[in-house]
């Protein structure tokens, strides 16, 4: 192509892929003594060129398919059960007002509040030990989206609501759901959130004098200027779970009343926080300090001045490195000569934070059914664009089936974490009945360790629906399963909150057992006289005898048998109590027959574990012998043994 060779070529050797500059460079070559019919085959030639540049991968190499993307709607508008829940509980006013919050709320969180969760998961938090000059600093450097968390927080009244209680017993109600909508985008600022409420729920309960006065009106404040955060430091290298066990913090009180703390904490979440309480023995005037339970008191400590620079007496050691939860700094801290006010009672430091892991317990709850209805919805909305074997893939009933079971999951935790959260704002506004107090106590825990475990389970399932892209890290999707694990360690393993869950039922002389029975059973009556319930009413009756059964058998076994027996009595309440919130909120008038559909799925699995393996002799003291045998089969520990 005379006159055009240098300029087609300089754009060839830019763009044309390695085969086509051959074909066209032995055109050129070609040209100079070219007949007519060669012109035409190389005008031919160069046609074909063209046209293999604009076939697929001519150009590049990723093709000309992209998938498009699911994404996030307003969450509130999305999540019908949300919506009936609080209109068929909230008085109509309440509803409204509350309705209108979580509607503007769930435009915020997509339009903004998600991008900021992202940018906090993909900028960790760091540590910069030292100055530039060789001065220890620890400043813990977070992202700018992590700061903005907590000025969306405050604004949003995300713990002040709770406490104002302009709704009365449904400010819990009312904070549960805008929490729950916030979690999945909140880039793990729930985590500080949830320490922060359970900090405010100690002072309230304690009384806030002197420090603790200042302290609360900065945790319950809607100023972003004036809101702090609060830790919760309980972990030490010796004891996560036995905390009586492996404190070894100690508290040397000072000539004005406050204490200096000399330990080493090994696990504090949101470090970044400007305020913290923490358990220590108090060593007395001979230099002895009691052990266990007895010997821990409670201390509430600033972390930072009010340039933000961490207090003397406490060293950073070093953020932890965690599979998950990454957005949150987690550090390793030394105290030495810390600063600090007992607001408990001597001795009664465990029992003194114990309002605390209630409220944490809760919000690890939140945590958990939020991400369950936040992989669901996100799969329901890759469902609607993903084509596959010719068609999109909810148009394959194999993969709806495998949704409906994560939903039914999903929804029942909604409903009891909605069932805490009702209770807990009626404590707190002095409404509730004993038995509303006792079933509380009884529910946190079951409610933490089975929707933990419920979360996992339903988020991996999840992250199938969206095939390998499930599994990949820049989707977003990969992280959820990865913070979701943490749901059932921290505040708590699942072993733990079941021996919390018989502690409750000694300490209250099995009250709070019969609390539940009571419960159950009034959430029945409703569904009882509803034929589409009826057969699920009988399941849940018949799950209910078996297990009360079960604890009289249990009774005159003694305490080997019932730790054994933990972990299934403890889904067991949770499968039972489930069922019956499911069946009553189906029952409501012009309930929809998606929430009988929910309650009928919900109650064809085993309500009642416990009864079943009891049967089997898996309590037994044989039993337990054979466990030991059969794990450490082949382990160092038993050789000769076996
Ligand atoms: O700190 C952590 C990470 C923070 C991150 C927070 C984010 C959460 C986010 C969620 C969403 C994103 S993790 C570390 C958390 N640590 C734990 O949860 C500790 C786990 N261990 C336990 O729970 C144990 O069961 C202990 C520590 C409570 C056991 O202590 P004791 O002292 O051995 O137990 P006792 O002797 O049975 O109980 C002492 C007192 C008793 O009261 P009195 O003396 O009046 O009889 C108990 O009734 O404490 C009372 N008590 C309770 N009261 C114990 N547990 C409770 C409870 N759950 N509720 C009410």
């Amino acid at each position: 192509i005379p006159g055009f060779g240098p300029w087609i070529e300089s754009l060839l050797l830019g763009c044309f892929s390695s085969l086509c500059l051959e074909k066209y460079q032995a055109v050129c070559c070609r040209g100079a003594k070219i007949s007519a019919s060669q012109s035409q085959q190389a005008e031919t030639m160069d046609k074909r060129i063209l046209q293999e540049l604009k076939a697929p991968f001519a150009r590049t190499e990723t093709g000309t398919f992209f998938q498009e993307q699911p994404r996030i709607g307003n969450q509130y508008l999305e999540d019908g059960l949300l919506q009936r829940y609080l209109k068929v509980h909230l008085p109509p006013k309440v509803f409204t007002e509350v309705s209108q919050d979580l509607e503007r709320f769930g435009s915020r969180v997509m339009d903004e509040i998600d991008s900021l969760g992202r940018e906090c998961e993909l900028t960790p938090p760091r540590l910069q030990q030292y100055d530039a000059w060789g001065r220890r600093v620890d400043h813990i450097i977070t992202c700018m989206a992590w700061k903005r968390m907590k000025e969306i927080s405050a604004e949003e009244g995300l713990i002040a609501e709770a406490y104002e209680r302009r709704y009365s017993s449904w400010s819990r109600v009312h904070q549960v759901a805008k929490l729950y909508l916030y979690a999945p985008s909140s880039g793990l600022f729930t985590c500080p959130l949830a320490m922060t409420d359970g900090a405010a729920k100690v002072i309230e309960t304690l009384g806030s004098l002197g420090p603790l006065e200042e302290a609360f009106s900065h945790l319950t404040s809607r100023d972003p200027t004036k809101f702090w955060t609060s830790g919760q430091w309980m972990t030490e290298r010796k004891g996560g779970s036995d905390v009586a066990g492996g404190t070894e913090t100690v508290a040397r009180e000072q000539s004005d009343g406050t204490y200096i703390l000399h330990g080493f904490k090994w696990f504090t979440s949101a470090t970044d926080s400007d305020m913290t309480l923490t358990l220590a023995r108090i060593v007395d005037a001979r230099g002895q300090v009691e052990q266990g339970s007895r010997g821990l008191s409670l201390f509430y400590m600033k972390v930072r001045d009010e340039e933000g620079k961490v207090n003397d007496g406490i060293e950073v050691q070093r953020l932890k490195e965690k599979l998950g939860t990454r957005q949150v700094p987690t550090a390793e801290l030394l105290l030495d000569g810390a600063k600090a006010y007992r607001i408990s009672a001597e001795g009664r430091g465990v029992a003194s934070i114990a309002s605390m892991l209630t409220i944490t317990r809760i919000h690890n709850v939140v945590s958990a059914v939020a991400s369950m209805r936040r992989v669901i919805n996100m799969a329901r909305a890759y469902a609607t664009k993903r084509v596959a074997f010719g068609k999109p893939i909810k148009d394959h009933p194999l993969h709806t089936q495998t949704m409906a079971r994560m939903e039914v999951q999903a929804r029942g935790a909604f409903l009891l974490l909605m069932e805490t959260a009702r209770l807990l704002g009626l404590e707190e506004t002095s409404m509730a009945t004993e038995q509303d107090q006792d079933l509380l106590r009884l529910l946190t825990p079951v409610a933490k360790l089975y929707t933990g475990k419920q979360a996992i389970a339903v988020i991996s399932e999840g992250l199938e629906c969206f095939g390998g892209q499930g599994y990949m890290e820049d989707t977003g999707f990969a992280v959820v399963l990865r913070d979701a694990q943490v749901l059932t360690i921290w505040e708590g393993t699942t072993n733990i909150l079941a021996l919390d869950v018989l502690r409750s039922l000694t300490k209250s002389q099995g009250k709070v057992l019969a609390a539940f029975f009571s419960a159950a059973q009034e959430k029945l009556e409703l569904a009882s006289r509803i034929s589409d319930l009826e057969s699920s009413v009988q399941l849940i009756q018949n799950a209910l005898h078996r297990l009360g059964q079960f604890t009289q058998r249990a009774g005159s076994k003694g305490t080997v048998t019932m730790q054994l027996a933990a972990r299934d009595f403890a889904y067991t309440l949770a499968r039972i109590y489930t069922g019956a919130l499911l069946l009553e909120h189906a029952a409501q008038p012009g309930a929809p027959l998606t929430d009988i559909y929910t309650a009928q799925r919900w109650c064809q699995q085993d309500l009642c574990p416990v009864d079943k393996e009891e049967r089997a002799g898996c309590y037994d003291e044989a039993a337990a012998s054979m466990d030991t045998s059969f794990v450490y089969e082949g382990s160092p520990i038993l050789k000769g043994k076996l």
